[in-house]
């Protein structure tokens, strides 16, 4: 099972969507969501403190946790080391990347700054891009995803 992670509108619901082919538009997510063999989580989980026990209890379900951040938004959203609060394996995910005005180095510093030691994957979950790398990865580690 993995589970997605990231601030609100990083876009953990439409990759969550792409890699589990479920077409239709995300949602704004209000609460944890056990889909299928994915864990989808509101980005206010990620963003507020008060959340992060809810985050840490879920995560210990999960066999790998895919940290979302979006290719075209700078802010620094999540404090630096944040993964070390997982015990699970983190891998970093850029998405987004189909956009015009991206900084993909930048995206994948914020996930290194936020504590992510393993690979980083560049993904768009509009075009496809990258979706098959990601999945090839995570099916590799053993990971059920559906
Ligand atoms: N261009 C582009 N837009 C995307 C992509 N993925 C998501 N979006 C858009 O980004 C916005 C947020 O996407 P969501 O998947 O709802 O983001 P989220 O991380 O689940 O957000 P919360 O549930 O609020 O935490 C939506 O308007 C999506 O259409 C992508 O790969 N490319
Ligand atoms: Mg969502």
């Amino acid at each position: 099972m993995i589970m997605l992670i990231g601030p609100v509108g990083a876009g953990k619901t439409s990759l969550l969507n792409a890699l589990q082919q479920t077409s239709g538009k995300a949602e704004k997510t209000q609460s944890i969501r056990f889909c299928d063999g994915g864990i989808d989580t509101p980005g206010e989980y990620a963003q507020i403190p008060r959340f992060y026990s809810a985050l840490m209890v879920t995560a210990a379900q999960a066999e790998l946790i895919l940290l979302v951040q979006a290719a075209n938004d700078y802010r620094v959203l999540l404090p630096p080391g944040f993964v070390s609060m997982f015990s699970r394996p983190v891998i970093g995910v850029i998405t987004k990347v189909d956009l015009p005005e991206t900084n993909q180095d930048k995206a994948r510093l914020h996930l290194q700054e936020a504590g992510v030691r393993e690979k980083v994957f560049p993904v768009s979950a509009f075009t496809g891009a990258g979706l098959a790398e990601l999945m090839g990865h995570i099916s590799e580690r053993g990971c059920k995803n559906e």
